[in-house]
């Protein structure tokens, strides 16, 4: 290799996908900002670091099978054969469904897709799901109701830059995507139950109760309707069903909504006004708002409120929702969703089974149907009926799926637990066999961003040495198994070829886009339907995904509340800007773990000194599921009902010991974002 070798690139971490220059000098790599439109310069402290996980001192670099407690190391073949050994053992005994696949929105696209199709082909089985489940399937829900297609961004992220007024509806990207607020310099409205970083930037912050967003975003449309706001013109050409919404949205006026959510009606007034009086205004949701019970009829509400306003579709105008992880949106397009298959068909559509049975050179009945969703495929594990291994790429559920107690049960209960990931997470700790990955800066790929746009992921330097990639890992089970290698391409490019193959004519049509294009430097977003296509930035500026071209309004409203006096507060949880989900990547990079360090919970001072607790005391955290402890962080603009924690640690502290199994009916999104609890001292001992 030669001294000095540079790439462009981007982040490994978030669906920002900042553009960074990586420099490998004299065995040491640098990161560097890249002038990309989303980042244009700018890095969040993770992305600075991100070359120190290169580096981890404990990178898995073998192979490794459990021996009663232990995990030792073995070489590739003895791993790959005891898995498909057990497979096959596995489904002989207990059919195909038996054999279940968690995969992960961070996986390149051709990652997702090769996964997707091994579990349908070379396992057979219908169940495979994965973490997007958990991240953006309430707002994916929503949208593809409301537009027919769902997109995070269905606009660059630069077309905010022109914005009078954003309003953000439970998100805080000053902590989870910093560079997106150059972006932000119109007028923000924030709503959160939380003074965050973001917050302290809106010209408005309304403070909701959490899990009350919808009867708000109800209040907002109310009044823009009453006061005469709303864009008849844009409603009578452009949508249909506001008449049916409107009728929910009736019983919402805002001394009501005030009692409901705790947003004072001169607020709920004042955001609407600013909207309205804006030229060009967006509505962006983030998990705040969608990791509830409700979370698609919120996000619909929201929707709601933009057709209203006549957002959508409209240059410098419309809805969009952050999508969260590396490849958060391709992660959702290429089938590794239970109810998916490649370019965002649907599972159980016999057009889009043919097409996909035509390219993987099947019959389309040979094609599994629909499988359980992300929190149920895991609820299921060792049950009767339920899988009994589980392969798992690109996750770390252990500390991110809720009920985690449960959920870690479930997961030692299996009999085979196969994890393939480059650091020894908290899920790959309890596997019985552990395969070493490439991660980002050691392989080529794709990954969509959340604006629709397709970028390259370049390789800057070779692998430890007995490290492989994904890809191979799922040829070599695949032929173990007894499928034609050729089916499972091990380079990244030959894998995309297909993609667009297979996405041809689907939602998410990639099939005109490729490496020499990307590689060229051009801005592609999906759908791209040919070579001669130059992509998509903007949807809907012609129309909606719709057969008749209109958006839909939705008949939402809220579920009554429940109160429970045992718990009487409600935590909801989130994320540090200096660490990355499950923690799993950042909780090893020292510059990150020294600014966070360790679990906390905020407390408003009031309701600590009630529950005998002061400053960096440590506090047990009860909800009807468990209880995890943190230490106490007093923070004067909290409400006084609602407690926060980061759900980044593992172990007692854990944020997901407190959430339950509650989920979204159309999404089967889990209620991360609102449990009932209450908090008092932690004895020790
Ligand atoms: N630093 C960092 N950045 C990240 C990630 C990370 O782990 N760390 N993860 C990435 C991923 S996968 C995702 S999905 C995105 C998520 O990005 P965000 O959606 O911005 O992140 P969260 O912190 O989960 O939630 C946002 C806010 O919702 C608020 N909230 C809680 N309950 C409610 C409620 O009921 N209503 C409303 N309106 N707000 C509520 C919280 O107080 C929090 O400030 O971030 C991405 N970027
Ligand atoms: N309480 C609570 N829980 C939450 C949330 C919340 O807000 N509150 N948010 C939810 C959301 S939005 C999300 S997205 C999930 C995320 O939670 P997880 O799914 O646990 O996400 P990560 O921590 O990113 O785990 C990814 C794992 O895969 C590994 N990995 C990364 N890239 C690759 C790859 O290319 N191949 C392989 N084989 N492995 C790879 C990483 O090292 C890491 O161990 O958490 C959810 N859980
Ligand atoms: S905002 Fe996201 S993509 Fe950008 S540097 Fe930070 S973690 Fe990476
Ligand atoms: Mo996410």
């Amino acid at each position: 290799m030669p001294e000095r070798r540079t790439v462009a690139t981007h982040c490994p971490y978030c669906a920002l996908q900042c553009g960074t220059r990586l420099t490998r000098e004299r065995g040491v790599v640098s990161v560097r900002p890249d002038d990309f439109p989303v980042n244009r310069g700018g890095l969040c402290r993770k992305g600075w670091t991100a070359a120190e996980l290169l580096e981890v001192p404990d990178r898995l670099r073998r192979p490794m099978l459990r021996r009663g407690d232990e995990l030792v190391p073995v070489g590739w073949d003895t791993a790959l054969d005891t898995i498909a050994d057990e497979i096959e053992r596995i489904r002989a005994e207990h059919g195909a469904d038996a054999v279940a696949v968690f995969g992960g929105g961070g996986l390149t696209n051709e990652k997702a897709y090769l996964l997707g199709k091994f579990a349908r082909l070379a396992l057979g089985t219908s169940q495979i799901d994965y973490n997007g489940r958990f991240c953006m399937s309430s707002a994916a829900a929503a949208g593809t109701a409301a537009f027919g297609i769902d997109r995070g961004l269905p606009f660059p992220v630069t077309d905010l830059s022109g914005a009078n007024a954003v309003l953000l509806a439970g998100a805080n990207p000053a902590e989870t995507m910093p560079p997106l607020m150059q972006h932000l310099t119109g007028d923000l409205i924030v709503i959160d139950p939380r003074r965050t970083p973001t917050a302290e930037r809106a010209a408005l912050h309304l403070q909701p109760a959490p899990g009350t967003d919808l009867a708000l975003a109800l209040g907002l449309l109310h009044i823009a309707v009453v006061d005469g706001v709303a864009d008849r013109d844009y409603i009578a050409e452009r949508t249909t069903g506001f008449e049916q919404a409107w009728q929910r949205a009736v019983a919402w006026w805002p001394e009501r909504v005030e009692r409901v959510t705790g947003v004072p009606v001169r607020d709920q007034h004042a955001a609407v006004r600013m909207l309205a009086a804006a030229e060009r205004a967006y509505v962006l949701t983030g998990r705040g708002a969608e990791q509830h019970g409700d979370g698609t009829d919120t996000a619909a509400g929201f929707i709601n409120l933009a057709l209203a306003l006549g957002l959508p579709g409209r240059p410098g105008g419309g809805y969009g929702c952050l999508t969260g992880q590396g490849n958060g949106q391709g992660g959702r397009e290429h089938g590794q969703k239970a109810d998916q298959l490649p370019g965002y068909r649907r599972i159980d559509d016999p057009a889009a089974r043919a097409h996909i049975a035509r390219v993987w050179g099947v019959a389309p009945d040979e094609l599994p149907g629909p499988g359980r969703s992300a929190y149920e495929l895991l609820d299921a594990l060792g049950t009767e009926n339920g899988p009994r291994a589980l392969l798992v790429f690109g996750s770390n559920p252990v500390v991110s799926a809720p009920r985690s107690a449960h959920i870690t049960q479930r997961l030692s209960c299996v009999d085979l637990l196969v994890v393939a990931d480059f650091v020894p997470s908290e899920t790959a700790r309890m596997a019985d066999v552990v395969l070493p990955v490439t991660q980002w800066a050691e392989e080529d790929g794709t990954l969509t961003n959340l604006e629709g746009r397709v970028l390259r992921r370049r390789r800057l330097q070779d692998p430890p040495e007995h490290v492989r990639s994904d890809l191979r890992v799922l040829h070599d089970l695949a032929v173990r198994l007894g499928e034609p290698g050729h089916r499972y391409p091990t380079t990244p490019r030959a894998v995309f070829d297909e993609l667009r193959e297979a996405s041809a004519g689907g939602h998410a049509d990639y099939s005109g886009i490729s490496y020499a294009r990307l590689d060229s430097g051009e801005a592609v977003h999906w759908p791209c339907p040919g070579e001669g296509h130059s992509g998509t930035p903007r949807l809907f500026l012609d129309g909606f995904a719709h057969p008749d071209g209109r958006a839909r309004f939705a008949a939402v409203e809220p579920r009554d509340a429940a109160c429970d006096t045992e718990f009487p507060l409600t935590a909801t949880t989130g994320r540090l800007l200096a660490q990355y989900q499950s923690g799993a990547q950042t909780r090893r990079v020292p510059a990150l773990t020294e600014v966070a360090g360790e679990v906390f919970v905020e407390i408003h001072p009031d309701t600590a000194a009630r529950a005998g607790l002061a400053d960096g005391m440590s506090a047990r955290i009860s909800s009807a599921r468990g209880s995890a402890v943190a230490r106490v962080r007093l923070v004067p603009t909290m409400r006084p009902d609602v407690v926060f924690l980061p759900f980044h640690f593992p172990g007692a502290g854990r944020a997901n010991l407190l959430t339950g199994d509650a989920l979204d009916p159309r999404s089967r999104m889990p209620e991360f974002k609102a449990s009932a609890v209450r908090v008092e001292p932690e004895v020790a001992g």
